[in-house]
């Protein structure tokens, strides 16, 4: 099965094709890539019986029914925009969290109160979510908040945990696509870091279309309380994935594409891409000294950290590196060597020598672990073991981080102490609470890109496999296979304890500010009154909803008007969720207990039309409904 990329008579699709991406860049030479090409055959022509050894469904014994998980895992959703929440172990879905999609349930991107928080990017009705990551405070996961990238529409997103809703969206400027997100974890998620990935001319306004060696792309670092970008920083090469340490002070993220080619075969030339280090109190400083520029019409300041400035140093490793992962004892930064069979591991007490120049770039490196083919991303047990995935051989590779640097320094020593059949091809893999001091080495997630024969087929599409893996003893063991949709890349995975969830809403919430704000002008009390505002031809409708009716029975608007309803639930009791839907005008919003919600829309159509409670919520929610009446023009 040879593609040729340069044959014109291959669809575009066909060659760049994901079961096809390895294979065919094996074609292009480079040694490294045949091995990968082999392993690709094995690994995903030929699945293997290993499936059989792993016991299955073990999982969902774990947690009995009415018992509760012990832990919440915040899912990326992929490019279904979203976010989900599951428990762990049982891997039951919990809920769903809309971000840069839109909801048909809850309304999300149709409210005025998602709007609001969409703001102008709610102009696209699409997102692609990678990297969902919770604010920490010394280290800890602190359960304030869950912040997301979208690399469709380049934005960051920040979900509030005590209601699960998303609260702030920041689109960044003057670069293409964001993917590697993480926050600061130590002394507080104070900033959040961002990878620009693409090259772009910067601004991108229509100048140096073709001159690429003006095309750049910049790492970005977000005020997480404001969601402003603060600063950005412009790098050589393609930001990939990205870590913080826990002192503070250095960010490190993986760089591929050091050649800057604009064709795949150019892109993997190179033997060795970077790790690009960012020294953030340097940046801080940079700016403060007024040494930044800005770009287009964007206000932000724009640093240089291009390879010789003073803010950044760039290691270079072996190649097209992906993940990156900070061991959390503090030690080290983990890069995935993706294309390299190995994963570099940098020493973060190294890097004060390093910026200040007495030792080289390599000089940081001081492990390069072996593990197999495409190594993408590595997780941590806190008992000094590692976790790598490695995608063409479809592995969990187990290995000591400390036996790996004794390996490096010349000692025959076995680092690895499994490998472990995984179904089928897995990107991130996630252990609970690793990416903070609390690593607990319970559970480790298995994000698998392909299901294969693992589930009852349904259609071509098949759903991704996110394995549960128990971690607690000397031996990996796969306990659960859960299926999900379009495509988690990562998940990540917490402590019930961590996160403290309102039962219902408070009065005062600001996510509902706005109707809270218009109502004040219109002399409208939510929590009472039911009235239709006539201002104009825009028409504001208020009415409460108390399980089975809503507060008007009926109202009367004009065609053509345009009526904005505000739906304040009243009901107290948890669980009492309603719902507002008015037939033929793709008008929906979820109002939970004690929430306003409102929604605004044309009343185009002369007529009746009836309003309905989607959400079962009593005995008698099918007359749970009223009229609107729209009168002829
Ligand atoms: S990435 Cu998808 S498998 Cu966006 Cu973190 Cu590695
Ligand atoms: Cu209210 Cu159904």
């Amino acid at each position: 099965m040879k593609i040729d990329p340069d044959d014109k008579n291959v669809s575009e699709h066909v060659r760049i094709s994901r079961r096809m991406f390895l294979g065919s860049a094996a074609a292009l030479g480079g040694a490294g890539m045949i091995a990968a090409g082999t392993g690709l055959a094995t690994g995903l022509l030929a699945p293997t019986a290993q499936a059989a050894s792993s016991k299955t469904g073990a999982g969902h014994g774990v947690i009995a029914p009415g018992e509760l998980d012990e832990y919440y895992g915040f899912w990326s959703g992929g490019h279904s925009g979203e976010v989900r929440v599951l428990g762990l172990p049982s891997m039951r879905e919990l809920t769903r969290i809309p971000v840069f999609n839109v909801d048909s349930a809850t309304g999300w991107g149709l409210t005025n109160e998602s709007k609001d928080v969409l703001g102008d990017s709610s102009k696209y009705l699409n997102g692609d979510c990678h990297h969902p990551h919770m604010s920490m405070t010394d280290g800890h996961y602190d359960g304030k908040y869950v912040f997301i990238n979208d690399k469709a529409n380049t934005r960051v997103a920040r979900i509030r945990c005590d209601v699960m809703k998303t609260d702030k969206i920041v689109e960044v400027p003057n670069v293409s696509a964001i993917h590697g997100l993480r926050v600061q974890k130590v002394p507080h998620t104070k900033y959040l870091f961002a990878n620009g990935e693409y090259e772009i001319p910067l601004p991108n306004d229509g100048r140096d279309l073709n001159n690429t060696e003006n095309y750049f792309s910049m790492f970005n670092v977000i005020d997480a309380e404001k969601m402003e970008v603060v600063f950005q920083v412009i790098v050589d090469g393609n930001l990939d994935n990205t870590d913080a340490d826990y002192q503070g002070k250095y960010v490190a993220a993986t760089c591929y594409n050091s050649e800057k080619g604009m064709t795949l075969p150019e892109m993997i030339s190179a033997e060795r891409d970077w790790v690009v280090v960012f020294n953030i109190p340097r940046i801080e400083a940079a700016v403060k000294a007024g040494k930044f520029q800005t770009i287009g019409d964007s206000k932000v300041p724009v640093v240089d950290g291009r390879k010789g400035s003073d803010l950044t140093r760039y290691i270079p490793v072996p190649k097209s590196p992906h993940g990156l992962n900070t061991a959390p004892d503090g030690k080290y930064f983990v890069a995935n060597g993706k294309l390299s069979p190995t994963v570099s591991v940098i020493e973060i007490a190294r890097l004060d020598d390093l910026f200040s120049d007495k030792i080289k770039p390599r000089d940081t490196i001081v492990a390069e672990p072996e593990l197999g083919l495409g190594p993408l991303h590595t997780a941590f047990d806190g008992r000094g073991n590692a976790y790598t995935t490695v995608f063409i051989d479809s592995q969990i590779v187990k290995w000591d981080v400390e036996k790996a640097v004794r390996a490096y320094n010349g000692e025959k020593v076995n680092y690895i102490s499994q490998k472990l059949d995984v179904h089928y091809q897995p990107g991130h893999n996630h252990t609970s609470m690793g990416e903070t001091r609390d690593a607990d080495g319970k559970w480790l997630v298995a994000l698998c890109k392909f299901s294969k024969d693992r589930f009852l087929k349904a259609g071509p599409l098949h759903p991704e496999n996110d394995q549960l893996i128990d971690i607690s003893g000397d031996e990996m063991r796969i306990v659960h296979d859960g299926p999900t949709y379009a495509e988690p890349h990562d998940c990540m995975i917490v402590h019930r304890s961590k996160v403290k969830t309102k039962k219902v809403w408070t009065r005062d919430d600001p996510f509902f500010a706005g109707a809270k704000a218009q109502a004040e002008k219109d002399g409208v009390i939510l929590e009472m009154d039911n009235k239709v505002i006539r201002d104009g031809n825009k028409v504001r409708v208020y009415m409460t909803s108390i399980a089975p009716s809503f507060g008007l029975t009926d109202f009367t608007v004009k065609q053509g008007d345009e009526v904005t309803v505000f739906v304040t639930n009243l009901d107290i009791v948890e669980d009492v969720t309603h719902g507002f839907c008015l037939v033929n005008h793709g008008v929906s919003m979820e109002i939970s207990p004690q929430q306003t919600s409102s929604i605004t829309f044309k009343a185009d159509k002369p007529g009746v039309h009836w309003y309905y409670c989607h959400w079962f919520c009593h005995a008698l929610h099918m007359e749970m409904r009223g009229r609107m009446l729209v009168e002829k023009a």
